[in-house]
């Protein structure tokens, strides 16, 4: 006999706060991705609402009432959870359920439930671990609560009356702890084989594709090297690393890496637990940043990574700047003109049709030549051509002294002779 097996997709509401009335489009924008993440665990999105308040209810994130509405809500269309569009703390997320018997997860969760089931390589696999790890230390009540129920336990800390749950919890703590540090000694013997890897190709210029996910880091990484690195209209298609070497021109070949794509509000630890794969970042000679400039959201994107780059340390290293999905811009392109006028050192690209990808590889090989960072001081009343030099460099440091203005940058050659004389010669 034939046995047929349903799938069971789960149904969510989705709900984020809204503090600020100017703030509630990019809610509405943020809840669309959270909508696209959620899709992407394979769960089906029923019902999104945003709750405009004043300030955060601290025992349940959003008020009691609203709580109450949803709840019915949910129970009209089979909803079964409920995605908070921010991180929960664990007692907000205990209290939903005990008083509103709504289960309820936030963004960070959901994150790490699909780079859970997209993680590829042993390393990957070991610095998700970690993340889920650190994620479920501070939430270990929710587990073993029950046991204090179940024993008739006051729950309260310390002495004899100390709940069989709490004792657990303390041994889990210890035991996930140990796990940890673990898993982060074997992430390092990794880390020091690939060093090992890498001294042997020191001398080549490393160059790694950053940015947003789905901006189509792949896309163009497959392209220019001819790997087949998956490509997916789906949220963090890539988790690992992946290097190959690329003729630029005849005899002059580079390391080409594309790695795991960035989110607003990327979970710290998550960040903190990827450092082996984010490792082609920081040891990178370059990176270019790409933007899926279709994404009505993609200045807020270019943000986003920014934030990120800066806390992995990686946000002086020089950079291109590169929009990519130019084909996707109706006929007009309007927001094409407009960007070239406000980011000039941009190239505007499409890795599907190819176009201007020569541009790209030019603009690689002469940033990879001619820039180097140079410490200037600039005079009070040269306040414009400093501001000039934000366009065409990049500005590292800025530091007002008694004598002017201290600015260490990195410079394009071409652009050296605008502001040779401020040089600082060290
Ligand atoms: N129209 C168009 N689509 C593109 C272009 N580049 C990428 N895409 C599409 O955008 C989606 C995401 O592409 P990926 O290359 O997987 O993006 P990614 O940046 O590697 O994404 P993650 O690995 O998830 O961070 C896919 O459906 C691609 O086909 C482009 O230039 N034009
Ligand atoms: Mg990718």
């Amino acid at each position: 006999m034939e046995t047929i097996i349903e799938k069971i997709i789960p149904k969510a509401f989705l709900v984020g706060v809204c503090l600020n009335k100017r703030d509630l489009e990019q809610k509405e924008l943020s809840l669309d991705e959270l909508e696209r993440l959620a899709d992407t665990a394979g769960i089906e999105t029923k019902g999104k609402f945003i709750q405009s308040r004043s300030k955060i209810e601290k025992s349940t994130y959003v008020g009691k009432g609203f709580l109450e509405d949803l709840k019915a809500k949910m129970e009209m269309v089979q909803a079964d959870i409920l995605i908070f569009d921010n991180e929960l703390s664990p007692t907000q997320g205990r209290n939903i359920l005990k008083r509103h018997e709504i289960e309820a997860i936030d963004r960070t969760e959901l994150i790490l439930d699909i780079f859970h089931d997209h993680a590829r390589t042993k390393e990957a696999k070991l610095e998700v671990k970690i993340a889920e790890l650190k994620y479920q230390l501070p939430r270990l009540k929710k587990l073993w609560s029950h046991l204090d129920r179940e024993r008739g336990s006051s729950g309260s800390a310390g002495g004899a009356s100390r709940g069989m749950g709490e004792k657990q919890i303390e041994v889990d703590k210890r035991i996930i702890r140990q796990e940890i540090g673990k898993i982060n000694s074997e992430l390092t013997h990794i880390m020091k084989q690939k060093i090992t890897q890498r001294k042997q190709r020191e001398n080549v210029k490393k160059v790694c594709l950053v940015g947003y996910t789905n901006s189509g880091k792949s896309t163009l990484f497959n392209k220019l090297t001819g790997a087949d690195v998956l490509v997916e209209d789906k949220l963090f298609a890539t988790l690992d690393s992946t290097a190959r070497s690329l003729e630029l021109e005849k005899g002059k070949s580079i390391i080409l890496s594309d790695t795991v794509g960035f989110i607003s509000s990327l979970p710290g630890n998550l960040v903190a637990s990827f450092r082996a794969t984010l490792k082609d970042v920081n040891d990178a000679d370059l990176l270019v940043h790409i933007v899926d400039i279709s994404d009505d959201n993609c200045e807020e994107q270019i943000k986003a990574v920014d934030i990120v780059l800066k806390e992995i340390e990686a946000h002086e290293i020089p950079s291109i700047l590169v929009f990519n999905k130019v084909d996707r811009l109706s006929e007009h392109r309007v927001r094409e003109e407009i960007f070239v006028d406000k980011y000039p050192r941009s190239v505007i690209i499409s890795a599907v049709t190819g176009e201007n990808i020569e541009k790209l590889l030019k603009k690689i090989d002469d940033m990879l030549n001619l820039s180097s960072v140079y410490k200037l001081l600039f005079p009070f009343e040269e306040q414009k051509l400093l501001a000039q030099l934000h366009d065409f460099g990049k500005v590292l440091s800025k530091d007002f002294t008694d004598e002017g203005v201290e600015v260490e940058a990195v410079i394009n050659k071409e652009d050296l002779k605008k502001v040779e004389k401020y040089i600082v010669k060290t």
